[in-house]
């Protein structure tokens, strides 16, 4: 069976890519979890990702690193990964090599906490620039096909690459239009993406470095994590 490698789901956006797709795509894994320690995790991720980082797939021999790789890798035997009309599956790899490779103010500065919802003490000239143009790109992609996902009627993997937004978007309760927040909560309310939410509000651990990202964007409202 297939493993997929992931770090704390409080924290941890680029493993919640594939391992939502994988969820909402019913392509059985087994998931395993390396919590983040303090610093770097170069060593301990390294036994299992040629990269030393998260998320990496193992398929028997295969090992597959990078969220962007795990998912056109799972699509050469999972068709409906991408979408099926040539427009559509066109613009859904565009948007999400744009995640992939942007975004970098909303990454930076509003940093995933799923459990956190923090109010941001200013919204930068940048970061207004990157909420801008989510919520034009969402839009394009929600009028053009139809909705309900980004690409047309189903879950593809570019909804999958903008999942770990919709949770930045809760956690700093950023401003979009009514389109973008309904699609915001058509994500959260998977019941794969529920499940994900509940498995990282339950976690024991606080990595200094991800805390501390938190405070320095604002002031802590509320923490729903259990532990
Ligand atoms: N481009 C990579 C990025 C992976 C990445 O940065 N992963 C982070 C976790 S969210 C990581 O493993 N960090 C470990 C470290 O920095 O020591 C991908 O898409 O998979």
């Amino acid at each position: 069976m297939k493993q997929l490698y992931i770090a704390n789901k409080n924290y941890s956006s680029w493993s919640l890519r594939p391992w939502v797709l994988m969820k909402e795509l019913n392509i059985d894994f087994k998931e395993q979890k390396q919590a983040f320690s303090a610093g770097s995790n170069w060593q301990e991720f390294r036994h299992f990702s040629p990269n030393g980082l998260v998320p990496c797939l193992l398929d028997g021999e295969e090992v597959i690193w990078d969220s962007l790789a795990i998912a056109e890798y799972l699509a050469e035997s999972h068709p409906n990964v991408w979408p099926k009309s040539k427009k559509a599956r066109t613009w859904a790899r565009c948007a999400s090599a744009e995640m992939h490779s942007g975004f970098f103010n909303l990454r930076n500065q509003c940093a995933m906490n799923c459990g956190l919802r923090v109010q941001l003490s200013k919204i930068t000239e940048g970061l207004q620039k990157d909420i801008d143009r989510l919520d034009e790109l969402w839009n394009q992609g929600l009028n053009q096909f139809n909705g309900p996902y980004l690409a047309g009627n189903t879950f593809t993997a570019v909804d999958a690459f903008y999942s770990p937004v919709a949770f930045r978007i809760q956690t700093f309760d950023l401003k979009l239009s009514d389109t973008s927040h309904q699609y915001i909560n058509r994500i959260l309310n998977l019941d794969s993406m529920q499940s994900w939410y509940k498995e990282a509000l339950k976690e024991p651990w606080r990595e200094k470095g991800h805390e501390q990202e938190a405070l320095d964007s604002g002031k802590i409202l509320q923490d729903y994590r259990e532990i």
